[in-house]
């Protein structure tokens, strides 16, 4: 018997008292968001939303068609429930907050609509993150401060990959739950829960271009990783780099490794590439939830106070003892 993402949501409500039943409609609602691009990923060539949208994001990106459109999808499919006060995206400038004409939440919902938009073109995988906050204060309006809390705060985090599967992966914070999309039925099927992360790998992911600008104790994490069984760790690592941090992150979710994009000299004043709010966070929580860890090199990245919504971070994350070796080696100095 299949269990589907309803059904889950609601047992898990029943059995835990995790989830709030304005928190399972909105999770609900991403789904059907979720599934909608899934739908317009698919259509590539056929349908017109591949190539760029003539216009850039507030990071200076230049924007993909899928970018506008999912972007697009996840705010019209929240924006009426009655469980967000606002939204925030990085295809956006500034929150979302949701319309008068409609009632507010207490939730707020944030986004990375299609991550990894340059592989949109050649067909790889993308995908979209998301992570869920509650409004600190029911008794004013919303606004951007609302947003800036520790990612230790979420109350639900998850991203869905559009690859050879549509897979959504979830945690309120009892655990990792995966759901494949059968598009038969139209709906998300369960096919995995207490998903767990090895705590070793043999395998890393990082843009190797990079070397040259990496900090120390990241050219000596790899270093050693490539001397293999004559160096120092005493066993050979394969190497991965989709260039799309859901695919990345769900390959080491489903079978361990370790994900970096750290701080390096390129753009030295940034801390690193990747967003925290909508990027790092909820992948963060979900890799913890799995058993793993996730630090910026020096510290718990879900412990981090974000002083901007689109502030970036330097991510090292994935199988704990390889997360545990790589911020050693940072605190070493
Ligand atoms: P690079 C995609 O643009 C992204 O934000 C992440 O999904 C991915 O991990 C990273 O950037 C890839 O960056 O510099 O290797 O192209």
């Amino acid at each position: 018997m299949s269990i589907s993402l309803t059904r889950y949501l609601v047992e898990q409500q029943r059995a835990e008292g995790h989830i709030p039943s304005e928190l399972r409609l909105l999770l609900e609602v991403v789904a059907r968001a979720c599934k909608s691009i899934s739908q317009a990923v698919n259509k590539g060539a056929l349908g017109d939303v591949l190539g760029t949208a003539g216009s850039e994001n507030v990071q200076g990106e230049v924007q993909k068609k899928l970018d506008i459109i999912a972007n697009d999808v996840l705010i019209e499919a929240n924006e009426w429930g009655g469980h967000l006060a606002a939204m925030a995206s990085e295809e956006m400038d500034t929150i979302h907050v949701v319309p008068n004409r409609y009632p507010q939440g207490e939730y707020l919902l944030m986004f990375d609509p299609l991550d990894g938009s340059s592989n949109i073109d050649v067909n790889v995988s993308i995908g979209t993150i998301f992570s869920v906050l509650k409004k600190t204060d029911a008794s004013k309006g919303v606004s951007e401060d609302d947003f800036l809390q520790a990612g230790m705060h979420q109350v639900a985090a998850g991203y869905c990959v559009y690859g050879p599967q549509t897979t959504l992966v979830l945690t309120v914070g009892d655990g990792v739950a995966m759901f494949t999309l059968d598009r038969e039925q139209g709906s998300f099927v369960l096919t995995q829960e207490n998903v767990r992360i090895p705590a070793d790998t043999k395998e890393f992911a990082i843009n190797m271009s990079n070397m040259r600008h990496w900090d120390e104790p990241v050219k000596r994490y790899i270093d050693e990783c490539l001397q293999g069984e004559e160096g120092p760790r005493g066993k050979n690592f394969n190497m991965r780099w989709i260039a799309s941090m859901v695919a990345d992150v769900h390959r080491i979710m489903t079978r361990g490794g370790v994900f970096m994009y750290p701080w390096d000299k390129r753009e030295p004043n940034k801390p690193g590439k990747l967003r925290l709010m909508y990027e790092a966070n909820p992948m963060s929580w979900l890799v913890e939830q799995a058993g793993g860890t996730a630090t910026n090199g020096r510290q718990r990245i879900l412990e981090i106070q974000p002083t901007q919504l689109h502030e970036r971070v330097s991510v090292i994350l994935g199988s704990k003892n390889e997360v545990d070796r790589v911020t050693s080696y940072h605190l070493k100095g």
